[in-house]
Formats: C-alpha cells, structure tokens, sequence
C-alpha cells in the first residue's frame, strides 16, 4: 500500500526552469495518488534558512540542512521534490550519500546561461549586471555541472511537457 520515499534533485541555473518543472512533476505525482512535499528557494530561504546568504558555506550549509529536511520528511513517507542551484558537484555528492544513492535522483535542468538571463522572469539578472547583487552563480560564481546526473533536460531546446515526460520516465512513474 505505502508509497516507496525518495528525493527528486533539480540542480541548475537560476532561470532555467528548475521550480517551473518541480510544480509540473508535483501536479503529476499528485494525480498518480503519490504524497509529496516541495521543497525550494522561496519556502526554505525565507524561513528556516533565512540567516544564510550566497557564500560557498551557505549555500553549503543551505543545501545540507534541506537535505536534512527532505531525510526527516521521507522518514514520514513522503515523496520529496527539491529545486536548487545547489552547484558544487561536491555538495549534490555529500547530499546523495546522506540521503542513499538508491533513493536520491539527481536532474540537471540544463539551459545556456545566455537564455536564463534573457528570461530573466524575476528581474534578477537586470539587478546582478546592474552591481547590485554579487556572487551569483553563473555569473560571479561557479555553477559545475553534474558529473553523471540520473538525467539532464534541456529546457532551451524542450518544452516543459517534454521535459516532464523524460522526468517521470526517468522515475519509472
Ligand atoms: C544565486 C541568487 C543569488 C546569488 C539571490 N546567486 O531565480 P531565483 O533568484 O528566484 O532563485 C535564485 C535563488 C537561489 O537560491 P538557492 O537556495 O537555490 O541557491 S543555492 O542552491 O546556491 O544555495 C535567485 C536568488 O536565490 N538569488 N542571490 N548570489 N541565486
């Protein structure tokens, strides 16, 4: 009866369509009678995590304490859907043996740093080239890109349907 808990990663630039497909996975494994829980920016930066900045050791200590997060909320059954740049390769590897590589899925949500910027839907980009935000990734800071994620979507080249479909293929859902 009791559905199997796991940790769906999406890792990537901001604007690159990481919270868009989140929304569209969750919507999915709802109408599939799964439970999950979203976890992003805008909840947790806001909250339990809003004493931490962009530093490489907060976004570290961001992305561990959401993984700690996710860990506790699988304990109680739930499917965990998370959307970070999160972009060490060495910070998604720490964060996939905490969690078991066998329950942590690792998406690179792909698209050309050019075409977030041209998106730019928060006006974020315009502020960073403007000097009024520093270190941030892509730009001023470093974004690698994952090494062997379970599955890369390229949100230039594809639509969120299509992205969506390799996503729960990916899943086996
Ligand atoms: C990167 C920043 C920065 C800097 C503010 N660098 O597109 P958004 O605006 O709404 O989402 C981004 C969000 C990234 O938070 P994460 O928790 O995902 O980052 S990390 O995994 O690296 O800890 C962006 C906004 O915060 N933002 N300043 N300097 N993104």
């Amino acid at each position: 009866m009791g559905q199997k808990p796991f940790l769906v990663w999406f890792t990537g630039l901001s604007g690159a369509g990481k919270s868009t497909l989140a929304n569209h996975l969750e919507v999915a494994l709802h109408q599939k009678g799964l439970k999950t829980y979203l976890l992003d920016g805008d909840n947790l930066r806001t909250g339990l995590n809003q004493d931490l900045g962009f530093s490489q050791k907060d976004r570290e200590e961001n992305i561990r304490r959401v993984g700690e997060v996710a860990k506790l909320m699988m304990d109680a059954g739930l499917i965990i859907i998370a959307a970070f740049i999160s972009p060490l390769q060495k910070e998604r590897e720490i964060l996939k043996n905490r969690i078991g590589k066998e329950n942590f899925f690792e998406i690179h949500v792909d698209c050309p740093l050019e075409v977030c910027e041209k998106r730019d839907p928060k006006g974020i980009y315009k502020k960073v080239r403007a000097g009024l935000i520093q270190n941030f990734t892509g730009i001023d800071s470093p974004y690698e890109v994952p090494v062997n994620p379970e599955l890369t979507v390229n949100t230039e080249k594809e639509s969120i349907a299509t992205s969506l479909k390799k996503v729960l293929t990916s899943l086996k859902l």
